[in-house]
């Protein structure tokens, strides 16, 4: 009887413990989800009022993700984050564009584009993206 109760009480705790970290699993990717509303990162652009929003993380030197996915015939906001050095600023010889991302994020508006691969880099053309419109 006292060992029955023993275990089922060393149960209910695994079971709480377990229950407890799923949950702050759980929360933990609530909040990051809910930090980036205006533009995902990931790479996955999100469309909204006929735009394609995405984000590319530059603040550690290179770009997260290094590969962007676009849907083709609908125009497009992609926001670099801040960042420095090496990466401290973006460009694209394909698209047209030239940033300076020192002192913040910057969003690049680009046109309705067709199917393809379209080239960015750092200003020094050392470090590389790219945007692919399918
Ligand atoms: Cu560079």
């Amino acid at each position: 009887m006292t060992t029955d109760n023993t275990t089922g009480r060393g149960a209910l705790r695994y079971v709480l413990v377990a229950g407890i970290i799923v949950a702050a699993f759980v929360g933990s990717y609530a909040i990051a989800r809910g930090t980036d509303s205006t533009a995902p990162a990931g790479g996955v652009a999100i469309t909204q009022g006929g735009v394609q929003r995405v984000s590319v993380d530059v603040s550690r030197g290179y770009y997260e993700p290094s590969v962007v996915t676009l849907a083709q015939g609908v125009p497009a906001e992609v926001t670099f984050s801040q960042s420095s050095g090496c990466t401290a600023q973006v460009m694209s010889n394909d698209l047209g564009f030239f940033e300076d991302l020192r002192d913040g994020p910057a969003t690049v508006a680009l046109p309705a584009l067709s199917k393809g691969e379209y080239s960015f880099s750092c200003g020094m053309a050392m470090v590389f993206g790219t945007i692919v419109v399918q």
